[in-house]
This record gives C-alpha cells, sequence and structure tokens, in this order.
C-alpha cells in the first residue's frame, strides 16, 4: 500500500478523516477544486461589486463639500462614474442571479 509523504498537499484530499485517500475521494479532487475556483471567483466579484458601491456613497458625501463650480467641471467625469460603477454593481448582480438559477 502507497502512503501520503508527510505533511502532503494532498492530505486534504481525505475527506472522511479515516486516513486513507481513497479512489472515490481522489474522483472527487477535480469537483472540489472546480467548486473552490467559483466560490474564489464569486468572491472578488463581490468584493468589486461592494467596493464600487462604497466608493460611488462616498463620492456623492464628498461631492456635498466641493465648491459648486467644481462640481459642474467635474460633472461628465462623475456622470460617467456613476453610469459605469451602477453597470458593474448590476452585472454582478445580474450574474449571481443567473448563476443560481443555473445551478
Ligand atoms: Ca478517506
Amino acid at each position: 500500500m502507497k502512503k501520503l509523504q508527510k505533511d502532503s498537499v494532498y492530505n486534504e484530499y481525505d475527506a472522511d478523516g479515516d486516513g486513507i485517500v481513497s479512489d472515490d475521494e481522489l474522483s472527487h479532487v477535480k469537483e472540489i477544486k472546480t467548486t473552490e475556483d467559483e466560490l474564489r471567483k464569486h468572491l472578488a466579484q463581490l468584493r468589486m461589486a461592494r467596493y464600487t458601491l462604497i466608493a460611488m456613497g462616498l463620492f456623492t458625501v464628498v461631492m456635498f463639500f466641493v465648491p459648486l463650480d467644481r462640481v459642474n467641471a467635474l460633472s461628465d467625469i462623475s456622470n460617467l462614474f456613476y453610469i459605469s460603477g451602477a453597470g458593474i454593481v448590476g452585472a454582478y448582480m445580474g450574474t449571481t442571479a443567473w448563476m443560481s438559477k443555473k445551478r
């Protein structure tokens, strides 16, 4: 019988913790990795959407303290900022709803 080396990275594939990495457990490795990748990707997208929302909120609050002539000068940029921010958040929500429906 073969054994894993000490502190092997494949120890985690012993799902039931009996000290034996069985054929059945190994066959699930790809599935586990795919799920982990999806979770990581989802987490990154969640962070992006969250920080975009926070940035939009902060930007709005900051705009209250900026002199009006500067606000007018920046209006083209701030319009783009709001539209693209809403696009990011909307795309996140849309794909999240679509992905959870697909499952
Ligand atoms: Ca096992």
